[in-house]
């Protein structure tokens, strides 16, 4: 809660270009949220070097994906669109976090498990404590939801134990977030692998759509989609590829998946993934239009740099100096 509004908060990681997965798993649902509460979305770049970057591309793409978040539908006059690393609070709210965190919880969580894996190279201590900075990131806003993708469900859990444990010892200061995951798209798979979930950092392109990708790649991404040898276009557990391209189908058209499982009922699956990739470049189209607009806008785009920050910044103090009083350091000195 936020000066009597409920609060919300998101982030994604500047790690690559953003995925069918992630439109469909998060932006899309955080578009229709902007007049029932007071949004934050951060381009989350602290987050990003828990992975090795390279700083001009890192750079290049935050800022690609702050103005994507504005060509996917966020208005940033309403929304509080930001870089994560413009705003101190985040770091030093972290760091008190880490204070009230077991090792044992953050043992557990399964995104630092295929991380670890990933990048054995480099087992960082940032990548371990990952969780503990989103956690700083939702709890500084009083964040009452916080939209995500079903992987992150895990992540939402621990914040909501340490910040129910930082309360318990001192009073209400944090508001417990709920997560907010969507119904359809919660979970886009990978298009070549089904049982893994579609990632940006897949080493894999044709597992994955972007949202740059242009019209010929997206329908031979599907065209290549691995699906089942039966022919047979119906929503089973048994039919990972299958339920996928329905989901996405679903997803992209607003269709349910009854009315899909009737719509291609004699149909093969060629047909099938020729729709769902017809139906993907036109949902990408108006984002990939607005999105080259607005990259010529440098002025407007710093604009909303600068002012959001100021915003962000403003709400981020209020909730730190208040955790600060409360674990008990000095106050500051005002000439
Ligand atoms: P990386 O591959 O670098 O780990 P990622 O593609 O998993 O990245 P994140 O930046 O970690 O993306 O996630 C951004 C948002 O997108 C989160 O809310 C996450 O839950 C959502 N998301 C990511 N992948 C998917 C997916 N396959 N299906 C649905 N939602 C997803
Ligand atoms: N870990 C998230 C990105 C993220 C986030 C957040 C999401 C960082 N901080 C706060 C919601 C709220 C991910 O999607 N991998």
């Amino acid at each position: 809660m936020l000066d009597g509004k409920k609060s919300l908060f998101s982030g994604m990681q500047a790690t690559g270009t953003l995925t069918l997965g992630n439109y469909l798993g998060a932006l899309k649902n955080w578009v229709d949220l902007e007049d029932e509460y007071e949004c934050f979305y951060c381009v989350v770049d602290l987050h990003s070097i828990t992975v090795r970057q390279n700083p001009a591309e890192l750079r290049k793409r935050a800022r690609d994906l702050l103005t994507l978040y504005i060509a996917a539908g966020l208005n940033p006059e309403k929304n509080c669109i930001y870089y994560q690393s413009h705003v101190s609070a985040h770091s030093e709210l972290a760091w008190i976090l880490n204070c009230f965190t077991y090792m044992g919880e953050l043992n557990r969580m399964t995104q630092f498990k295929d991380k670890s894996k990933k990048h054995a190279d480099n087992i960082n201590a940032g990548l371990f404590t990952y969780p503990v900075l989103m956690a700083a990131d939702i709890l500084l806003f009083q964040s009452d939801v916080v939209p995500v993708g079903s992987d992150q469900k895990q992540h939402l859990e621990i914040t909501r134990d340490i910040a129910e444990r930082f309360n318990s010892i001192y009073g209400d200061v944090f508001t417990i977030p709920e997560p907010y995951i969507g119904k359809v798209g919660a979970r886009i798979m990978s298009l070549q692998e089904p049982s893994k979930k579609m990632s940006k950092s897949d080493e894999n392109p044709n597992a994955s759509i972007y949202l740059m990708d242009d019209p010929d790649t997206i329908i031979r991404k599907f065209k290549r989609a691995v699906t089942d040898s039966d022919n047979e276009i119906r929503y089973s557990e048994e039919k990972p590829g299958i339920r996928n391209l329905i989901d996405i189908y679903s997803s992209a058209t607003g269709k349910t998946i009854p009315e899909i499982e009737k719509e291609f009922a004699s149909s093969g699956y060629g047909d099938f993934k020729l729709a769902v990739g017809e139906a993907v470049v036109s949902l990408l189209k108006p984002i990939q239009d607005k999105f080259a607009e607005l990259s010529k806008d440098k002025a407007y785009i710093n604009s909303i740099i600068k002012n959001n920050a100021d915003k962000a910044n403003y709400y981020a103090n209020k909730t730190l100096r208040k955790v600060q009083k409360k674990v008990g350091f000095p106050e500051r000195i005002r000439s």
